[in-house]
């Protein structure tokens, strides 16, 4: 980044704008400029008071994340230095805020003596979400300025908020309707020859909370289950601990050494990598961000099953009219109950209100003809995971709809050139791999068939963005790329089972390690039986010299389906989700073994991880190989939004180059010579283990 500030003088007062498009982030430059053109103002005898502001559509995001990571970054001038001048300046300062106040950019706003904001303008301390705690004064000022409790929850979440909320808090004084920058110039002007307000000298919240300790370990202990593995919330804690117990200055010094030492961490590096691999990912070659798209005002769901439900309330939430399809009315019924209950359940957490629940049923329409979506602009396909099935509806809707519908498929395995290739426009037809549960989930793994146009593709990466969900594009393959490498990782989960491990010790490493859920108890929640299914047609084609685990055929055979046939890996007692160790399971596992002629022997914890992950890594090189990814950021992003890879490791391929590939290499070919077939290193991973680079070199 470069960027400068603007100046403009109007009678008496110096306008300085910040001005670094897209998000007048707080680069050397910028901090150079702001510097100097502080100073200059502060000693120039005709200017009596001073408003800081953004051109463009923002005040400010920050400072420059990517600098960050420069290997010798530059310090000075120093961002929390500058801000200590402004707020110590005898002429009036008044931040003019608009669009985005963010992170360094709300700490300047934090040290002027008034904040006046426009409507709608979103503000908040973000930095948690990059691995690290505000720098710049934020964590000592907050808390001076509203409540302590009401500070710890901003700062340590992370959350941007309107403008609006941040004046109840008590942070943002003013909400400007008419012209932000004329009433802030009055502003400055009425607070001339007055007592200014700074923040640092501000008390009252402070001595409050002084006499309420235990807020700070009631909001750590709060804290565990939210953000289990993250070290910069418990650090952001730390730090507000501090602006009650110390001086601001000393405060100040115990914030900046947080932040210096969080900075460094592979947490943060994990997790600026998160920020920019999800931007990143809507850049896509031959596809320039001006590709004409086409507008997706009303949209059609077929299948009203788990799946179609949560796709349908993707799209009612955005305001999007579904026409729903089923083929009975009593799985339509069922599946708007089922949505209306989920809708119940949000009013009454007070996440959404009866009106807007009220708004995005009526926009859910229920049919058993398929005429009726003849005139939307894209189907979404929700039925069951069979390919003859798939072509069947492809067909019908392609006979149907009007010639430029968009036909999407939500299939997480199956051939998307095999389901275009029943229909009349290939070009429109697409995967849209939504993951379970998609209210939860952000991802939507965007698969091209090679016949799928670029208008399509933009179409569906927009729809995906105005869905709330982070589209990544890419290529057809058995399991794309998500559950091809997941496979990967679950063939060694089994494996280890066989080999001496049990599901709970495995799952408990993989919790540890910052999954949502081990791999066993998670099939116990998706169920067991639709990967039997899928394992029974394949088992003809199954190439004999790799090796297979038997164990979960095993365990479908007796009915055990997962939680919703109360037992699977672990039994559930009735009405519960608590996992159970079974012993009808451990013994299971050990007839499999002796079956196989497999000697069991203890499995370490530390064995578990690079067996799980080394090989979805390995996958993961393939896939990139082939080009079925576009970029090895693409595929982490996957991984964190459809998988729950922990967001603080950066996403598999990160991780792999933190750990470096050549222990990646190495420990795949010492699993090769012992196990043969699955662990061959892929050709991608060995030539970087050679050269001695990484993923983030491709
Ligand atoms: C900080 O402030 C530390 C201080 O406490 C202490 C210092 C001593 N830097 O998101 P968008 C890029 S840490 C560099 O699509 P939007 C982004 O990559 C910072 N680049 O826009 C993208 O680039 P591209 C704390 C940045 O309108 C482009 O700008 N602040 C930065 O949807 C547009 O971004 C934060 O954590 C940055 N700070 O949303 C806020 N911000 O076009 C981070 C953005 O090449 N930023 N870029 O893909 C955001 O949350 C959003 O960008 C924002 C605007 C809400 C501001």
């Amino acid at each position: 980044m470069s960027g400068s500030v603007d100046v403009d003088h109007r009678g008496g007062v110096a306008i300085l704008s910040l001005n670094n498009p897209p998000v007048n982030g707080l680069s050397f430059s910028v901090r150079t400029a702001l510097a100097a053109q502080l100073d200059a103002a502060l000693t120039d005898e005709a200017i009596q008071a001073l408003v800081v502001t953004g051109t463009g559509r923002m005040f400010c995001g920050g400072a420059d994340i990517r600098e960050f990571s420069q290997p010798t970054p530059p310090e000075t001038p120093y961002l929390p230095s500058v801000i200590n001048n402004i707020e110590a300046s005898a002429k009036p300062v008044v931040a003019a805020i608009h669009g985005v106040a963010a992170g360094g950019g709300l700490e300047i706003a934090l040290a002027c003596h008034a904040r006046l904001a426009s409507p709608g303008t979103r503000v908040g301390l973000p930095e948690v979400t990059l691995g690290i705690v505000p720098g710049a004064g934020g964590t000592q000022r907050m808390p001076r300025l509203i409540d302590v409790e009401a500070a710890l929850d901003l700062i340590a979440n992370g959350k941007l908020i309107r403008a609006e909320k941040a004046k109840q808090f008590g942070f943002i004084d003013e909400i400007v309707e008419s012209d932000l920058l004329e009433t802030a110039i009055t502003r400055a002007r009425t607070l001339l020859g007055t007592a200014l307000r700074r923040t640092s000298s501000l008390e009252n919240s402070i001595i409050e909370a002084k006499g309420k300790p235990s807020i700070f370990d009631t909001f750590r202990t709060n804290l565990a289950k939210r953000a289990r593995g993250f070290d910069a919330p418990y650090a952001c804690v730390e730090c507000i601990e501090a602006a009650v117990s110390l001086p601001f200055a000393d405060g100040l010094t115990k914030e900046h050494q947080i932040f210096r030492k969080l900075i460094e961490s592979d947490q943060s590096k994990a997790q600026r990598h998160a920020f920019f691999a999800e931007r990143e990912v809507s850049k896509i070659p031959g596809i320039p961000k001006d590709t004409p798209t086409q507008d997706i005002t009303t949209a059609a769901v077929v299948g009203f099953g788990t799946m179609g439900r949560s796709i349908t309330m993707n799209l009612a939430n955005a305001g999007i009219p579904v026409t729903v399809f089923d083929v009975s009315q009593e799985a339509l019924d069922r599946g708007l109950k089922i949505v209306k209950k989920s809708y119940i359940s949000s009013v009454s957490k007070g996440q959404l209100t009866q009106t807007d629940m009220d708004k995005r049923l009526a926009l859910i329409s229920l049919t058993l003809d398929y005429t009726n979506t003849k005139d939307v602009d894209v189907v979404i396909e929700a039925a069951l995971e069979e390919l003859a099935l798939k072509k069947e509806i492809f067909s019908q809707l392609d006979a149907v709809c009007k010639t430029d519908t968009i036909l999407a498929t939500n299939t997480s395995t199956l051939d998307i050139n095999e389901i275009a290739s029943v229909t009349k426009r290939p070009e429109k037809v697409i995967g849209t791999h939504f993951f379970n549960p998609a209210n939860v989930m952000r991802l939507m793994e965007n698969v091209r068939g090679v016949k799928t146009s670029k208008h399509t593709i933009a179409t569906i990466m927009k729809l995906s963005k105005t869905i709330g969900k982070i589209g990544v594009l890419v290529g057809v393959c058995d399991g794309f790329v998500g559950n091809r490498m997941l496979y990967a990782y679950r063939r060694q989960a089994d494996f280890l089972l066989e080999e001496g491990a049990q599901p709970q010790q495995i799952d408990k490493v993989l919790y540890d390690f910052g999954m949502p859920m081990g791999p066993f108890q998670m099939a116990d929640l998706t169920g067991l039986d639709i990967g039997w299914q899928i394992r029974k047609g394949q088992a003809a084609t199954r190439p004999k010299h790799l090796r297979y685990s038997p164990v979960a055929d095993r365990l479908c055979e007796l009915g055990r389906f997962g939680q919703k046939t109360g037992a699977g890996w672990y039994r559930y007692e009735k009405g519960s989700r608590t996992p159970k160790q079974d012993p009808v399971v451990e013994a299971l596992i050990r007839k499999v073994s002796d079956g196989l002629g497999i000697t069991r022997r203890p499995v370490s914890d530390d064995e578990i991880i690079p067996r799980c992950f080394y090989p979805l890594i390995n996958e993961g090189a393939k896939i990139l190989q082939e080009g079925i990814a576009l970029r090895a950021s693409d595929i982490d992003v996957i991984w964190m939004c459809g998988y729950g890879f922990p967001r603080f490791r950066g996403g598999p391929m990160f991780w792999a180059d933190l750990i470096g590939i050549d222990t990646i290499y190495n420990t795949m070919s010492r699993l090769y010579d012992e196990h043969g077939d699955w662990f061959e290193p892929a050709p991608l991973l060995a030539k970087l283990a050679k050269e001695d680079k990484g993923f983030g070199d491709l």
